[in-house]
């Protein structure tokens, strides 16, 4: 059975939008997955002060891949482009999260979909919302429409 995800993909070190845009045609080379989809790129300024500012976008990935397999091929790629995981929440060559998986709700120590900050960060909604119609639900039931009403476009730049 195929399965819509969606990736959030997110940089801030070593040419973040590159790093964007080499991540993107990895993610259509995972295995039993095709990209679908991708929105534009935005900037915005770190949630922690004094790290660089973010590149992020989303990516609509159809796969027949159980979520932990896809997890792991995630890992691989972020590996691959550089990320070196020493302090928590520390800036990234490569960040890869699933944000949704089909209408899967997964709440394992590895993984929780839907993604835990995704309701509130605007560098997530709204290129989110490129992808899918206007009526979209996420897997909790929540409208995307009101997510975006209480996560105003601030402080973001679509490039
Ligand atoms: N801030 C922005 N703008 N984008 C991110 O992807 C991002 N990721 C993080 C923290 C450090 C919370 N801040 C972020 O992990």
């Amino acid at each position: 059975m195929t399965t819509r995800a969606f990736i959030g993909l997110g940089s801030n070190l070593d040419a973040p939008a590159e790093q964007l845009r080499s991540a993107l045609l990895a993610l259509d080379q995972i295995a039993e997955s095709r990209l679908a989809g991708a929105s534009a790129l935005y900037t915005s300024d770190s949630l922690l002060l004094g790290q660089p500012r973010y590149t992020n976008a989303v990516a609509a990935l159809d796969t027949t891949l159980a979520p932990l397999d896809l997890l792991d091929a995630l890992q691989a790629i972020e590996n691959d482009q550089g990320r070196v995981r020493n302090e928590r929440w520390g800036p990234r060559t490569l960040d890869l999260d699933i944000l949704l998986f089909g209408d899967q709700v997964i709440d394992v120590p590895r993984l929780q979909v839907p993604h835990y900050h995704m309701h509130a960060r605007p560098f997530v909604l709204y290129p989110l919302a490129e992808l899918v119609a206007g009526d979209f639900c996420l897997a909790d039931g929540r409208a995307l429409a009101q997510l975006l009403e209480a996560c105003p476009f601030v402080g973001l730049e679509r490039l």
